[in-house]
Formats: C-alpha cells, sequence, structure tokens
C-alpha cells in the first residue's frame, strides 16, 4: 500500500539545458513550427516559439505523469468546473520548470525582450471570479504536491467580457483570446463525445413484459471535442491535464438541407453547437436561468463523465470500482447534473440496477458551495428540465422519491422539514433544486471558511444537514505562492531568500521564518524598499492605462473583485467622500496621503453594480479634478481588472479592502492574495477574514463592524438605516453630497435609487457598520504615519499567512474527502 503522504522528492527543477541550447531550441520552433526565419518573425511567432520550445520540455513529464498514474493504478481526482480562471500561462510555466532566467537569457541573446514577449500573450479569462480562480489557484497545486487530476470545463471562445469605461460607465466587449490562437493547447479530434439534448425516452421490456431499462433517444445530438492543455506543478514534479471541451456539429452542414436551398437551415445545427462553447456567462450572483447555460451544463458534465467511465473501462474493465480509482468533484452546482448523468449512464448503457448504481455515485462525488447567497443558488423550472433531460428528469424524481424515503423513515422530520429536503421546489413554479441534488448525490459537501461552513449547516443545507451528518465539512480556500508571490513579486521573493533561505520555496508555511525579521530595522528598510518598487509598478500601469499620476509615497489602498452589494464597494466610495470632505473642512491636519484604487467588473444585466462603477468614477473626477486635496487624496477606477492586472495591483498595495457585509462573502481569496504581499487588511470579520485575523494575530489587522450574527439579528429585529444615518453627521454629508448632484451635475436624480436604497432598507448594512469603518480608517492612519511601525505589521502578515496556500487546502481535500495520497 501506499503511504498516506508522498516520499518528498528532492527539491530541484528538472535539467536545465542553458540558454544557448534553448536559444536553439527557440529558433529551430521558430523555422520548422511558426515558419518564420528571424529577420521576419513578429513579437507574436516570437511569443509562440518560446512557448512551443519549453511546451516540448514539458510534454515529456505530462507523458510519464499519466504513465505512472496508469501503471501504479493510481487514483485519479477530477475536478469539474464551468469556470477556470488560469490567466497567463507562460510565466506559471516556465517559472514551475525553472527556466525563467533561461528562457529570458536565450531570448536576450536572440534580440528579445523577454517582457515584451510576455505581455502579449492574452489572459484565459474562463471564468468569472473567486470560485474559476480558485479552480485554477488548485490545478496547480493539485499538480505540485503530485495528485493525478484531470480539470475537466468549456473552452469558451469568448471568456469574461472586456471592460472598457466610457464616461464613467462600464461598457462590455467581447474579449477574443484565441484571436493569435492558442500555443498551449493540444487539440484531440479523437477525443470526441456525443452529447444529446430532448427527445424521449423510451422503456425497454423482457419476454414477461418486465421493465428491463430505459433508452434515452435524444432528439439533438453534439460532439464535445476535447482540447488539452498541459498543467505544470512547482518544480514540474508533475503535469496534470486541463481538459476543456468544445462544441461541434455531428454533420457539420446539413446537405439534403443546403440542396434543396435551405442554406440558413443547413448550418442551424452546426451555430447551435458552436453557441455551447461560445461564452462565459458573465454573471456569478444571478441565477438568471437561461435555457443556454444549462445546456453548457449538462455539455460538460456528460461528455466529462463519458471520458471518465471510458477511461476507467478501458483500464479496470468494469465499474464497480469506480469510487476506489476516481474520485469525482463538483465546483458548486454548476456540474450538478453529473449526478443523474452518472446514474443514466451506469444503468441505462452500463446495465446496473438503482441501488448499485445510487451507491457508487454517492461514493464518487464530491461538492463544494461556494455561496450561501439565495438568488445565487441554482434551481431549473422543471418544464425546461423535462424538455432538455427527460431522462434526467425522470431519475431525479426517483432520487428524490429514494431520499424522502429516508427522511420519513427517520421520523424526526415535519412536513416543512421535508419540502425543503425535496429535490423539487414546489411552492410557485416548480423547480429542480442543484443544491440539493448535488448534497444527496455527494459523500461530501464542503464549505470554503469555518464561518462559511458553520452558516451552511445552520442556513442552506440546516435540513439535508441533519439528514445526513457527519457530510458537510470544511476546507478553507487557499492561493497558489507560486503565482501569488514568486511570479507576481520577484523582489520579496528574493528579499525573503536572503534572509531565511529556500525552505519557503517547497514549503509556503516556512515563510514564518520571516517573523522575525518585523523587529530588525534593517530588513525592514529593504522590505519597505521592495514595496515602493512594486507601487512605482503600479503607478507606471496606472498612469499608462488612465494618464493619472499617483504618488508611490501615499497609502495605496485598494479595493479589487467583482464588483456587488454584498461586497460594498459603495461603503468604501462613501468613506472616500466623507474624507473629501473632512481635509477640504479641516485642510490644516495632519492627513495621510491616500490614493484609493478600485477594480472590478459589474455583471452587464447588475445595474446598481453599474451604477457603483459609475460613481466611483465620478466621485474620481471630483476629487482628482480638486486643488484643495491635491497630494492628499485620489481616487483612481482601474479599468479591466482581470488576473494579469491582480499580479501587478496585490504587491502594489498598502491596505486591503475585504469589508463584506458579514456572513455573505463564502471566503474570499483576495484577502490572501494582498496579505502574502505585504498589504494590511481592513475587514469585517468575514469569510475568511476571521481566519486571517487569529493568524496574523489582532494588533495586525484592522477588524470593524457588524459580526454575522449581528447581522441576522439587526434584519430580523427592524432595523433602521434612517435613524442610523441622521445619527452620523458624516454619512449624512456624504449622502446629501451624492444626492444634490456633487458628483453628478447636470443630473443630480442619478444616484437617487441607490441613495434612497440605503434610507429604506439598506440591506447590506452600509449605515450600519459606516462610523465603524471611518473609524477604523483613522486608525489605519495613524499606524501609517509611523512606517516603522507599518512595516513590520506588514511584515507579520507575510510572514503568517503561508497557511493560505492551496497546497495546504489541496492536502486537506485529498486526506479528507477524495482518499488519494498527497
Ligand atoms: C454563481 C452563479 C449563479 C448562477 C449564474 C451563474 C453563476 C456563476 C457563478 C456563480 C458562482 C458564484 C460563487 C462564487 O464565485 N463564490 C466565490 O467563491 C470563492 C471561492 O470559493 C470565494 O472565495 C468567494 O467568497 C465566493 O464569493
Amino acid at each position: 500500500m501506499k503511504s498516506a503522504t508522498k516520499d518528498k522528492t528532492p527539491a530541484a527543477f528538472p535539467p536545465n539545458p542553458g540558454s544557448e541550447a534553448l536559444a536553439a531550441e527557440i529558433l529551430e520552433v521558430l523555422k520548422y513550427r511558426v515558419g518564420k526565419d528571424t529577420t521576419v518573425a513578429t513579437p507574436y511567432d516570437w511569443l509562440t516559439a518560446s512557448i512551443k520550445a519549453v511546451r516540448d520540455r514539458i510534454i515529456d513529464h505530462w507523458i510519464s505523469a499519466t504513465k505512472e498514474a496508469y501503471e501504479q493504478q493510481e487514483k485519479r481526482v477530477y475536478y469539474l468546473s464551468l469556470e477556470f480562471l488560469i490567466g497567463r500561462l507562460m510565466r506559471d510555466a516556465f517559472s514551475n520548470f525553472g527556466l525563467m532566467n533561461t528562457v529570458r537569457e536565450a531570448l536576450a541573446s536572440l534580440g528579445v525582450d523577454f517582457d515584451v514577449i510576455a505581455a502579449l500573450e492574452p489572459d484565459a479569462a474562463l471564468g468569472n471570479g473567486g470560485l474559476g480562480r480558485l479552480a485554477a489557484c488548485f490545478m496547480e497545486s493539485m499538480a505540485t504536491v503530485d495528485i493525478p487530476a484531470h480539470g475537466y470545463g468549456i473552452r469558451y471562445a469568448n471568456g469574461m467580457f472586456r471592460q472598457e469605461i466610457q464616461d464613467g460607465w462600464q461598457v462590455e466587449l467581447p474579449e477574443t483570446w484565441l484571436d493569435h490562437g492558442n500555443s498551449w493547447e493540444f487539440e484531440r479530434r479523437e477525443r470526441a463525445f456525443e452529447v444529446g439534448f430532448g427527445g424521449s425516452v423510451e422503456s425497454v421490456t423482457d419476454k414477461e413484459g418486465r421493465l428491463e431499462r430505459h433508452i434515452w433517444k435524444p432528439g439533438e445530438r453534439v460532439l464535445a471535442v476535447a482540447y488539452d492543455t498541459p498543467v505544470v506543478g512547482w518544480r514540474a514534479n508533475r503535469v496534470n491535464t486541463l481538459r476543456l471541451w468544445s462544441g461541434m456539429p455531428v454533420d457539420p452542414i446539413l446537405l439534403d438541407k443546403f440542396n434543396a436551398g435551405d442554406h440558413i437551415g443547413a448550418l442551424a445545427e452546426s451555430n447551435k453547437a458552436d453557441a455551447l462553447s461560445r461564452v462565459l456567462y458573465p454573471a456569478d450572483s444571478h441565477m438568471a436561468g437561461q435555457e443556454l447555460r444549462l445546456r453548457q451544463e449538462y455539455f460538460f458534465s456528460s461528455a466529462s463523465l463519458q471520458d471518465i467511465l471510458q477511461r476507467h473501462l478501458s483500464q479496470y474493465g468494469e465499474l464497480e470500482s469506480l469510487p476506489d480509482k476516481a474520485a469525482i468533484h463538483l465546483n458548486d452546482t454548476h456540474p450538478a447534473i453529473a449526478v443523474p448523468e452518472l446514474m443514466r449512464l451506469l444503468m441505462d448503457v452500463h446495465g446496473m440496477d438503482f441501488d448499485r448504481a445510487w451507491s457508487i455515485t454517492g461514493r464518487t462525488f464530491g461538492y463544494t458551495n461556494h455561496t450561501l447567497l439565495p438568488e445565487a443558488l441554482e434551481s431549473w423550472p422543471v418544464p425546461l428540465f423535462e424538455r432538455l433531460l427527460p431522462r434526467h428528469m425522470q431519475l431525479v424524481y426517483a432520487i428524490n422519491a429514494q431520499v424522502l424515503l429516508e427522511a420519513r423513515a427517520t421520523g424526526r422530520f415535519n412536513d416543512e422539514q421535508i419540502a425543503r429536503i425535496s429535490l423539487i421546489q414546489e411552492n410557485g413554479d416548480r423547480r429542480v433544486r442543484m443544491g440539493n441534488l448535488a448534497f444527496v448525490g455527494s459523500h461530501s459537501i464542503n464549505g470554503v471558511s469555518a464561518l462559511h461552513t458553520d452558516l451552511m449547516k445552520k442556513t442552506v443545507f440546516a435540513d439535508l444537514h441533519s439528514l445526513y451528518p457527519g457530510r458537510i465539512n470544511n476546507k478553507t480556500n487557499g492561493i497558489t505562492p507560486r503565482r501569488w508571490l514568486f511570479q507576481c513579486n520577484a523582489g520579496l521573493t528574493a528579499l525573503a531568500r536572503e534572509a531565511i533561505g529556500d525552505r519557503f520555496l517547497d514549503d509556503i508555511e516556512a515563510i514564518r521564518d520571516l517573523d522575525g525579521f518585523a523587529g530588525d530595522a534593517a530588513f525592514r528598510e529593504k522590505f519597505a524598499a521592495v514595496k515602493r518598487a512594486n507601487k512605482v509598478r503600479l503607478a507606471e500601469l496606472v498612469a499608462r492605462r488612465l494618464g493619472i499620476r499617483i504618488d508611490p509615497s501615499a497609502l495605496f489602498d485598494i479595493q479589487i473583485k467583482r464588483i456587488h452589494e454584498y461586497k460594498r464597494q459603495l461603503l468604501n466610495i462613501l468613506e472616500a467622500v466623507a474624507l473629501y470632505d473632512q481635509i477640504r473642512s479641516h485642510p490644516e491636519r495632519d492627513w495621510a496621503p491616500r490614493v484609493k484604487l478600485f477594480g472590478g467588473k459589474a455583471a452587464p444585466s447588475y445595474h446598481n453594480a453599474k451604477l457603483i462603477i459609475k460613481l466611483a468614477n465620478d466621485v474620481a473626477r471630483v476629487i482628482n479634478g480638486d486643488p484643495a486635496v491635491r497630494g492628499l487624496l485620489k481616487v483612481v477606477f482601474v479599468p479591466n481588472y482581470n488576473v494579469s492586472g491582480a499580479e501587478v495591483m496585490m504587491p502594489g498595495a498598502d491596505l486591503s479592502e475585504q469589508i463584506s457585509t458579514a456572513g455573505m462573502e463564502a471566503s474570499g481569496t483576495g484577502n490572501m492574495k494582498f496579505a502574502l504581499n505585504g498589504a494590511l487588511t481592513i475587514g469585517t470579520l468575514d469569510g475568511a477574514n476571521v481566519e486571517i485575523r487569529e493568524r496574523v494575530g489582532d494588533d495586525n489587522i484592522f477588524i470593524f463592524g457588524l459580526k454575522a450574527n449581528e447581522v441576522a439579528e439587526r434584519r430580523s429585529g427592524g432595523y433602521q438605516p434612517r435613524a442610523v444615518i441622521e445619527g452620523s453627521p458624516e454619512l449624512s454629508q456624504a449622502l446629501s453630497a451624492i444626492s444634490s448632484g456633487v458628483f453628478s451635475p447636470g443630473d443630480p436624480d442619478r444616484y437617487r435609487d441607490l441613495v434612497s436604497g440605503l434610507y429604506d432598507s439598506d440591506w447590506f448594512m452600509v449605515a450600519a457598520d459606516f462610523d465603524a469603518y471611518a473609524a477604523a480608517q483613522r486608525t489605519v492612519d495613524d499606524v501609517w504615519r509611523d512606517p516603522h511601525d507599518w512595516n513590520a505589521r506588514a511584515i507579520r502578515n507575510v510572514a503568517r499567512v503561508g497557511w493560505f496556500s492551496s497546497d495546504r487546502t489541496i492536502r486537506e481535500y485529498a486526506k479528507d474527502i477524495w482518499n488519494v495520497p498527497a
């Protein structure tokens, strides 16, 4: 038997060819695979040649890892996710392979600047935000801790939209990341599976008329074609596969229709297939109920399961052992349709009975919940579900019957509770609850922070938790230190190596050794110099993109994440307005110069979120144009925030804004990235902030505001925001400035709904937390005025957040959920 912990391979990179040999390889690729010589090669050609030259070296490791998993009959992990927000891959792969400097030198010897071509690589923005980025960090960590794993998702031709700000408003433009090809991927035409939709279900009976099995006869079929991208772990310990499906028509053109003159109809199937992998839905907070979205979910879940079963069958020849050899993980409910799909494949295609299939299914799946927001919980109208997936509808009913039978048998649940356990929501229109489906089909259901997991047990899943106690468990999120420290912050990485040696490169928790240096004046100086260089880099980005000059000696206060009311960018903007007013009223005071930076995308249909972006830009325009606060306060909205933007913004931050309404942010992962790069957090006791405070210590974080239970109490106990606002002169003043058109001259009504929303309901407790937030910001100013103190606290943050590594998170999944060695 293999031990639960893998033998630690020695900390070394694969053999390095040296820059001369690598330069020769790049030239060879340029000539024979790009078809160019150096005199005509464009920067894109150099990018392609560099990637492919290194990719060739990766392939050997990729093949050997795959072979080894096969020969050793290792259990594999399959991570099903509708989103993988991987960003750029070149730095990741080169640096994990230990070839970063070699490639840089090789290119320099050919007269090519690595940074110039690196900037040309498009972000693979195949995700919305936290959930998608977590999937990307997990893929890298699974390769690093040596787990044989495959990620499965969709190869969207258009990922997350590109955000432009026009006259302060968000405008969405399509992002065509594949325009110059994608040198990382391998198309696998031979790896294609048919996926059906619609049609009808036939029952087959035996000679005695007993039901033998069901056969689904879909009315439509499409092909899912695989595209594979290698995922390189740290020191190339292992190379895993991210397999993304692309939709293709079964028949590219219906010739009979074409010949009959129906040229549009002849291409209809082709267009339908294409639509499946055309766009990523850009909303992460509202369940829109679009048919195409359900089609996408089934498309990739079905193709992935067919692939998994085919691999298992070809290796083991039977399916009983599936749970011992495969752990299939559902990243939120988006692939929850995989539960009835596996049941269908086991029963209808492979002839198992319900009980056998149900036992295998439950032992194979695990499910992670990423949000408690009721409007984000997926449910599909029964009529739509039934029309698109008639056989799955039958199976959902069959599963539901089984679950409700179990629940009733306990004698512990009343009708109301039974109704909440049911997979079918019966009040209003009938809907299939995907969260309940994922829950009952999995042996493990996990939350993403301690607080969130606790709330899952008490709220959405209270009844299911009572029926199946022990299934819910916590796995606090993490981030990969390779991308979020080594690559994005070379300065801090070098400084840490100089101070504490290289151990933290392989075990990020060893960065704890920096803690002692918080009291070392010389080290603090060097640390401050690194931070300053990162702020200069960020200031250059702001100058380049916006033509705004920001002073790197000011406090850089940053809130970057999706725009959502619960994340409370509005609270931050209101504080900026109040501070602006204060500085104007008391110019003689010793104000700490501050730059407030914002970045983030709003779902295109999310009206208030888009209005918040406009407000941030309106406020920025007025404040930045007012000589009375020059040098003391600036506000900047950085357009098109994405992974590459984060890689510059995180290291350049002094203050990290993590100010969601307590109980609403499942975890947050930006909070971890900031802290690891030496920013102090101002935040509520929400999500993983709670655990960050436990680790960095109360003195090294600025916590304010209502706690989750207090928010719940206020909401149920007649919270009156109007009275709260009237009791806060600063907030009243800020709101009346906004209402009177100070920031929207000529259109004073622009923010009427936003402001009246605060007075009349304030669901997100902006008013309730405002004074505490403003006071915490003044404490921040006080600490900032003492740079020694500030830097010491920042160093302690870096030293103490190694635990929030996705390596640690993945090892917990491996041990507690997947039962694989790591
Ligand atoms: C939900 C929905 C709802 C239906 C429409 C499309 C759609 C797309 C995505 C989502 C998922 C939103 C959930 C999410 O991103 N949660 C975030 O997960 C992070 C990783 O666990 C966590 O750190 C953040 O706190 C949490 O908001």
